[in-house]
C-alpha cells in the first residue's frame, strides 16, 4: 500500500474513532467513491451505515461540499438492464448495518465541484431521523477495495 493511501486509511481510523468515543446513533465503514471516467460528472459511492440505537432509524439527508448534489440510489436490474431509482428515505433498522454497494443501493454524487481522482477525499455529511448527524472523508478509488 502506498505511504499516501496508508495516511489516509489512519485520518479515516482516526475520525472514526473520534465518532465511536461520541457515542454515534450510525457509524459508516468500508467507505469509498468510485473515480468517474473523462467526462462523466456523477460518481457513485459505496458504505456501510451501521444503526448503534434500538430504534430504526431513517436518513434524512447526505451532503457533501464537494458536490452540488447528493441523493441515495439503488441499482435495480430488470431482464439484464440494470436501472436506477432513487431511495428517499433509506431505514436502517435497530442494530443492523446497511450496506452500500456496487449492484445495489448507493450515494450518487452530481455534479463535483472539481475534479476527482484516485487518492483524493471528499466530506460526506450524514442526517439522520434522530437529527443526528455523522461526517466523514471519503477516499476516492479507481479500483473497488478488497474486502
Ligand atoms: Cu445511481
Amino acid at each position: 500500500m502506498p505511504n499516501r493511501l496508508k495516511f489516509l486509511w489512519l485520518i479515516l481510523l482516526l475520525l472514526t474513532g473520534v465518532a465511536y468515543a461520541q457515542g454515534p446513533s450510525v457509524s459508516a465503514s468500508h467507505v469509498w467513491i468510485r473515480e468517474a471516467p473523462p467526462g462523466v460528472d456523477t460518481l457513485a459511492a459505496y458504505l456501510t451505515l451501521t444503526n448503534h440505537t434500538g430504534e430504526t432509524l431513517t436518513l434524512s439527508n447526505v451532503s457533501s461540499t464537494d458536490f452540488n448534489s447528493v441523493t441515495v440510489h439503488r441499482t435495480l436490474q430488470n431482464n439484464g438492464m440494470d436501472s436506477m431509482v432513487a431511495v428517499p428515505h433509506l431505514s436502517i433498522p435497530a442494530h443492523q448495518s446497511v450496506k452500500l454497494a456496487p449492484g445495489g443501493y448507493h450515494l450518487m454524487l452530481m455534479q463535483p465541484i472539481k475534479p476527482l481522482y484516485d487518492g483524493d477525499l471528499v466530506m460526506l455529511t450524514f442526517t439522520f431521523s434522530d437529527h443526528s448527524s455523522l461526517s466523514i472523508m471519503a477516499p476516492v478509488r479507481r479500483d473497488a477495495p478488497q474486502s
